[in-house]
């Protein structure tokens, strides 16, 4: 970079955004960059989640970084060791190990005389010129608030802390919660254990997604024809956005119409005893609850070794699982299938803004930003995945890719020399939060479902409007909402 500012940048966060952030940035010329990686290992929710039957449900193909198409990928969804391998293929190629510190959890981070503090578990680093927040939404492990749930004898964890090494053959397995994580370790353990139960507290809507091989010959073609593993990728990418992004913020009715009836179809379909397809069918809205796609829930829940329990939780004990039948369903392991608390992004960490608030004084009523990658008071500071931000509704690379596109023009902003700090007007940030306000009843969120997009205080995390106009929004500041000193 010629003519301009070094900056001294921290990205926190070695998952799949924080490793694109810090490629994008030395492609800019930026040099003094480094990433705080809590884990001794890079991958983020892929090294995380390890539990038997892990796979991305979005097709491989369009599941990768714009920039590094993969002609290798094993299967249509490829399970999460492979995407694991595919993030650290990248980090090799880009040799991004040595701008990460692994094994340094950020505390805190603090706006102090134009620049931020950052303090590790390991101490204090130093001042930077910017931060850039990377560290995902699905990533702080929800467990259930079940009296007696210490007593249990055998092992119990939850999906994301999986216990590397244990055999469940022939063991007795109890699983808490329904959403894709249980539904994917239905699919893949049932046939090995001696018994299965599903502790189903809410029925969810499955959408058939084929998930098989890639034969050879379509991985040879796709490497000989890198055009057509691109035309792939904006297929996918393209099939995604138009019809399920759009339909379930209610910008496509008829893709929403074609989605609740193939749901409705499936479950018609692939269960054919009416007492349990009748406990499998929600009550609410499809896609209300984030969808889930899946290719052999169905057929696994109605093996003989499978059971849908639907009898509400009492409590856990030395034993088992009691429900309010009275019935103890004897089990040796537990696993919690309880999802994740999604709001608290990246804290525990403090982060100390402009006027000596936290964000955590800042968000006590809910977390809100400005076109969710930055919050008024917070200078220099840029969120991937902040407030808003689409969950669940394009691919998570893509929206990273745009989000992080947006903040490197912010942070070039800063580079040219000009300008030190920058943070969006109070003013832009409330048009914006009441702009989605007023779109979030028309998603289909709101009809009426507890699900992970909604905080405690009733507010929906998500982003309510189409991917034209996200990438619109993301493709160039808007200069004039911006404080500039
Ligand atoms: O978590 P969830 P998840 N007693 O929050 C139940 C992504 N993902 O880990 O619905 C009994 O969806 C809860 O019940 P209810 C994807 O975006 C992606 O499955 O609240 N049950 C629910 O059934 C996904 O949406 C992939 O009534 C309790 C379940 O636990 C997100 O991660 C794969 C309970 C939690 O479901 C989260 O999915 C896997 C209690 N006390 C996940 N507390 C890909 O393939 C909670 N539950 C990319």
């Amino acid at each position: 970079m010629t003519g301009a500012r070094q900056l001294r940048l921290a990205v926190i966060g070695a998952g799949a955004s924080g490793l694109m952030a810090l490629i994008r940035l030395r492609e800019a010329g930026f040099q003094d960059v480094t990433i705080y990686e809590k884990a001794e290992t890079l991958g983020g929710t892929w090294r995380d989640n390890r539990y038997p039957g892990v796979t991305c449900d979005v097709p491989s193909h369009g599941y990768r970084y714009s920039f590094e198409p993969n002609a290798e990928w094993s299967r249509v969804c490829a399970p999460g060791d492979e995407i694991l391998d595919y993030l650290k293929n990248v980090a090799r190629k880009y040799d991004l190990e040595r701008s990460i510190r692994f094994g340094e959890e950020v505390s805190s981070a603090r706006w102090c005389d134009g620049r931020w503090e950052i303090e590790t578990t390991s101490g204090p680093q130093g001042a930077f010129d910017a931060v850039v927040t990377a560290t995902g939404v699905l990533h702080h492990p929800n467990y259930p608030d079940i009296p007696g749930i210490d007593t249990f004898e055998g092992d119990a964890f939850h999906t994301a802390r999986w216990k590397d090494g244990l055999s469940l053959k022939g063991k007795r397995v109890g699983v808490i919660g329904t959403g894709s994580t249980a539904t994917q370790i239905t699919g893949a353990l049932v046939p090995e254990v001696a018994h299965y139960a599903l502790f189903q507290r809410t029925a969810q809507w499955i959408a058939p997604l084929p998930q098989g091989p890639i034969p050879e010959e379509q991985k040879a073609l796709f490497r000989e024809r890198p055009d057509l593993l691109q035309a792939e990728y904006e297929r996918i990418s393209h099939e995604n956005n138009s019809k399920f992004a759009a339909a379930i913020v209610g910008a496509n009715p008829r893709a929403y119409e074609k989605l609740v009836q193939v749901c409705r179809d499936y479950l018609e379909t692939s269960v054919r005893d009416p007492e349990l397809r009748a406990k499998l069918t929600p009550t609410y809205a499809v896609g209300c609850k984030r969808l889930i796609l899946s290719e052999n829930f169905y057929e696994a829940i109605q093996h003989p070794n499978a059971e849908l329990v639907t009898d509400r939780i009492e409590r856990i004990e030395g034993r088992g699982i009691r429900t309010a039948d009275g019935r103890l369903h004897e089990l040796d392991v537990i696993v919690f299938a309880t999802g994740f608390d999604t709001h608290k992004l990246m804290r525990p960490m403090e982060a100390r803004g402009q006027d000596g608030r936290t964000l955590d004084d800042v968000w006590a009523e809910g977390n809100r930003g400005y076109l969710a990658v930055t919050v008024p008071g917070f200078p220099n500071w840029f969120m991937i995945g902040g407030p808003n931000s689409p969950i669940g509704n394009f691919s998570w690379l893509l929206t990273a890719e745009n989000q992080f596109g947006y903040a490197l023009k912010l942070i070039q902003r800063l580079a040219r020399g000009n300008v030190s700090e920058i943070a969006p007007k109070r003013e832009a940030s409330r048009r914006f939060n009441e702009q989605i306000r007023e779109a979030l009843p028309g998603t289909v969120w709101a009809t009426g479902c507890s699900s992970w997009y909604i905080d405690r205080h009733g507010n929906i995390a998500s982003w309510p409007w189409t991917f034209e106009k996200f990438e619109a929004d993301m493709s160039e500041p808007q200069w004039d909402d911006f404080e500039m000193a």
